[in-house]
């Protein structure tokens, strides 16, 4: 293949290539599969995927630097990192994977660390499941852990972090929007709370009050760790609590719940039947139960 642009190879060309170390065989798989091209994501889904973390909180709480912290740790012990941003306002290869290129300094210039942008603004549906082949795509490509980070706090995150094996929710000191993490269910989700910037006032604080909040409910042994991504304090600890995070079987039962019903949803929403079903809706030809049962029996 020596001299043949990535472009031109089939979906097991692309395999092999990736699994072999190419880089530009691997990104353009993850392309592939980011643009939902069934074959390449076929290709790639009877791999059993290395661990993946996703990271999620609100906006600019610094969840990059705290990648960037995380997965340089990683690949200084000698794993291979694969770094996935989710980025929902960017187009394919739109302009903020460079923001996140510049304060994620560190993994930009690891041999072991490979990052890659996600936008999701064309294919906000479908996401969770391609990323589950895009995990399995970089553990074709040698990575022994993938580090997924994605902004927000709402449903999407959710359908998101529901297909990692596990979930880092990060807060900063003077936020507060753990409660919107709360109401949206993303809390229960949460293996280990971080929360970041505990070089500034109020960090403490907000730890006291998250666990708190968590002591009443079924979170209770949820670890609430501060940490400075700034500084690089409390990372030894976090490390150590994601290492220590045990299965738990009722947030098992609500990620099942989430993966099944994003793959329900691709697979009704690209059904032929699914189109025409609005269309006649619009029209006023049908109920709303009608088209359901259109789509079903297509
Ligand atoms: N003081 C302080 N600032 C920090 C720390 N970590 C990150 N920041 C700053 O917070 C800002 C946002 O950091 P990012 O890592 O981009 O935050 P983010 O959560 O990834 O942001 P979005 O992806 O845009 O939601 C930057 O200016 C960082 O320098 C920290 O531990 N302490
Ligand atoms: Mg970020």
């Amino acid at each position: 293949m020596v001299g043949i642009g990535a472009e031109f190879m089939t979906e097991s060309e692309l395999v092999s290539q990736a699994s072999q170390g190419s880089r530009r065989a691997l990104a353009r798989l993850l392309t592939m599969i980011q643009q939902g091209d069934q074959e390449s994501i076929d290709s790639v889904l009877s791999i059993s995927p290395v661990q993946s973390i996703g990271i999620t909180g609100p906006p600019g709480v610094g969840k990059s630097c705290l990648t960037d912290c995380l997965a340089k740790i990683f690949a200084d012990r000698g794993e291979r990192v694969g770094v996935l941003c989710i980025d929902p306002s960017s187009p394919i290869s739109g302009g903020s994977l460079l923001g996140d290129r510049m304060r994620m300094e560190q993994s930009g210039v690891h041999d072991r660390i490979y990052i890659r942008s996600v936008a999701t603004r064309t294919s906000h549906s479908s996401i969770p499941l391609r990323l589950k082949a895009m995990i399995s795509a970089l553990s074709i490509a040698g990575m022994d852990r993938v580090l997924i980070e994605t902004v927000g706090v709402g449903q999407t995150e959710i359908g998101i972090v529901s297909m990692t094996d596990s979930v880092l929710l990060v807060d900063g000191p003077d936020r507060g929007d753990i409660v919107q993490a709360e109401k949206a269910g993303l809390l229960e989700l949460a293996d280990v709370v971080v929360v970041n910037k505990g070089d500034l006032p109020g960090s403490e604080q907000a730890a006291a009050n998250i666990r708190s909040g968590l002591a009443l409910g079924p979170a209770s042994n949820v670890p609430v760790v501060v940490v400075s991504a700034l500084n690089r304090t409390g990372i030894d600890e976090l490390v150590e609590a994601l290492e220590s995070i045990q299965s738990r079987p009722s947030v098992e039962i609500v990620k099942w719940r989430h993966r099944l019903s994003s793959a329900v949803m691709d697979e009704l929403v690209s059904r032929s039947s699914f189109e025409s079903a609005v269309r006649d809706l619009v029209e006023g030809h049908i109920s709303i139960e009608q088209a359901i049962q259109n789509i079903i029996q297509q």
